[in-house]
C-alpha cells in the first residue's frame, strides 16, 4: 500500500490545488491506492499482478508499490496507436520522489560548460523559439523482462511498459543554443526533482553525448497528448529522447549539466553500472553468462505486437475475423508487418496504418480465416526500413533488456 510523507492543511487546499499540480494522495480518496483481484491473466512466478488506482490514473497493474511501478494494461493497446495519460506506465527508481510542484516557483537550471547559466521558468520555456512536437514511443529498457528464460533479476514486467504519445516542448538544442555550450563539452547530463532516501543510493542521473544532445530530436516536453503531462509522468517537464528506451526520459527535470569530462562516478550509476548490454553485435550472450564489456542500452529495436486479441482469447472458426495490432522502431520507419497463422510455415502482409511519425506506434491490420477449431496461434514479425527484423528466437542479457524477438499469441479456434 502507497502512502504519502506529504500532508495538505485542509484549510489550504483548494488554493494550494489551483497553484500546484500534485499528486494531493493525503487529502483524496485514492490515499491508499485500491487493490483489486483482477490481473492481466499473466501470472509470473511472483503471482498475479493487481491493478491498483493512483491519482490521474485508471486501474494499471500493480509492479511495485514503493515508489510507484505501473504498468498499462495491454488491452489499452488496441485502443488505438496513441496511449491515453491515465493509461500509460509509470516507472520511478527513487523512493523520495516529489509529491507537489507549484508551476510558477519551478525552475530549470541549465549549467556547467555554457557561457551563462540559466535558470528558466515553465512560462520562459513556453515563449521561447525551438517550440516543437512530436509523437514518439516511450518504452522501458525492461519491458516484457518477465518472459526472459532463464529468469533474471529486476521487475518481472509483461509488455506493458511502453506507451505512445504526442509530446510538445521546445528543443533541447534551443535551449542548450540559449546558454552557449563551450568548446570541449563532451556530454549533457540530467537531473530530476526526485532524490534516494539514503546516501548510499546512487541519485538517478542520465547523460547524452553532446552530438546528441545539440541533434534536432530530443525535447523538453510540458504536454503529453495536449494536456499538461500528468504528475506521475514527469509534471512539469520531461526529457523525450525519440528512439531511444525509456531511462533516457528523465521526469520533474530540474536540472541540466553540460560537461567537459567523461561522466562518472556515484552519480553517474545509472549509466556506468545500470541500463547496460553486452557490448557486441547481438547486445546479447549465451542465456545464464556475464557479459565480459557492456555498453550503456541506446535505441529501440524493431517490435510489433498483436493486440486485437491477447493470450487465451478466442476466434470464431470458418469466418473473417480482422487481426489488429502495432508496430515500432527506432526512427528508420517501418517497412512491413508480417503475419503468420500457421507457426511460421507462411507470412502474409498486414496493411499499415496512417503514418504518425517515425518515433510513433503505427497500427497494422489483417483480414484472415481460421480454417478449423481448436489452438491456433498468431505470429507478428516487424521489419524497418533498414532491414532490421525481429528474430524467432530471443536473444538473452542478464538485465533482461530490450526484448525483441516475434512474439507468439496462443489462442482458441470455436
Ligand atoms: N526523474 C526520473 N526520471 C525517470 C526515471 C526515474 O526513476 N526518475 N525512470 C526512467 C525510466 S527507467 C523509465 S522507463 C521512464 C518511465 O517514464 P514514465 O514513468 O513517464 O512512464 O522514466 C525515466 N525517467
Ligand atoms: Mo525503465
Amino acid at each position: 500500500m502507497y502512502r504519502t510523507k506529504a500532508v495538505i492543511a485542509s484549510t489550504h487546499r483548494r488554493e494550494f490545488l489551483r497553484k500546484a499540480s500534485a499528486l494531493a494522495l493525503a487529502a483524496s480518496p485514492l490515499g491508499q491506492a485500491m487493490a483489486s483481484d483482477t490481473d492481466e491473466g499473466l501470472t509470473f512466478a511472483a503471482g498475479p499482478r493487481p491493478l491498483v488506482s493512483y491519482p490521474g490514473k485508471r486501474p494499471l497493474i500493480l509492479v511495485h508499490g514503493r515508489p510507484p511501478h505501473l504498468e498499462t494494461p495491454f488491452t489499452v493497446f488496441n485502443e488505438g496507436p496513441i496511449t491515453p495519460n491515465d493509461a500509460f506506465f509509470v516507472r520511478y527508481h527513487l523512493a523520495d520522489f516529489p509529491h507537489t510542484i507549484a508551476p510558477d516557483t519551478y525552475r530549470l537550471l541549465v549549467k556547467g560548460a555554457v557561457s551563462k547559466v540559466l535558470s528558466l521558468s515553465l512560462d520562459e520555456l513556453k515563449t521561447m523559439p525551438g517550440q516543437t512536437e512530436l509523437v514518439a514511443v516511450n518504452q522501458c529498457s525492461g519491458n516484457s523482462r518477465g518472459y526472459s528464460s532463464p529468469r533474471v533479476f529486476g521487475a518481472q514486467l509483461g509488455n506493458g511498459a511502453m506507451g505512445n504519445a504526442r509530446w510538445t516542448g521546445v528543443s533541447l538544442k534551443a535551449v542548450l543554443e540559449r546558454a552557449g555550450v563551450q568548446a570541449g563539452a563532451r556530454h549533457v547530463t540530467f537531473n530530476g526533482l526526485d532524490k534516494p532516501v539514503m546516501a548510499s543510493t546512487p541519485d538517478f542521473r542520465k547523460s547524452l553525448d553532446i552530438e546528441h544532445a545539440l541533434s534536432p530530436e530530443p525535447l523538453l516536453a510540458w504536454a503529453m497528448n495536449g494536456e499538461d503531462l500528468p504528475f506521475l509522468n514527469g509534471y512539469p517537464l520531461k526529457l523525450i529522447v525519440p528512439g531511444y528506451f525509456g531511462t533516457y526520459w528523465v521526469k520533474h527535470l530540474a536540472e541540466i549539466e553540460v560537461i567537459d569530462h567523461a561522466f562518472t562516478g556515484h552519480d553517474a550509476y545509472f549509466m556506468s553500472q545500470g541500463y547496460r548490454l553486452p557490448d557486441n553485435d547481438c547486445l546479447c550472450v549465451a542465456p545464464g553468462t556475464a557479459a565480459a564489456k557492456t555498453r550503456p542500452i541506446s535505441t529501440l529495436p524493431v517490435r510489433s505486437f498483436l493486440t486485437s486479441v491477447t493470450a487465451g482469447g478466442v476466434l470464431p472458426a470458418g469466418q473473417m475475423v480482422e487481426l489488429k495490432g502495432l508496430a515500432f522502431d527506432s526512427g528508420a520507419g517501418l517497412k512491413t508487418v508480417d503475419v503468420s497463422i500457421d507457426g511460421a510455415r507462411s507470412w502474409r502482409k498486414a496493411t499499415l496504418g496512417s503514418d504518425l511519425g517515425r518515433f510513433s506506434f503505427r497500427e497494422w491490420r489483417l483480414p484472415v480465416a481460421f480454417e478449423r477449431k481448436g489452438p491456433a496461434s498468431v505470429m507478428v514479425r516487424a521489419t524497418n526500413r533498414q532491414g532490421e527484423v525481429q528474430p524467432m528466437k530471443a536473444d538473452w542479457n542478464p538485465g533482461g533488456y530490450r526484448r525483441r524477438v516475434v512474439e507468439t499469441t496462443s489462442i482458441t479456434i470455436a
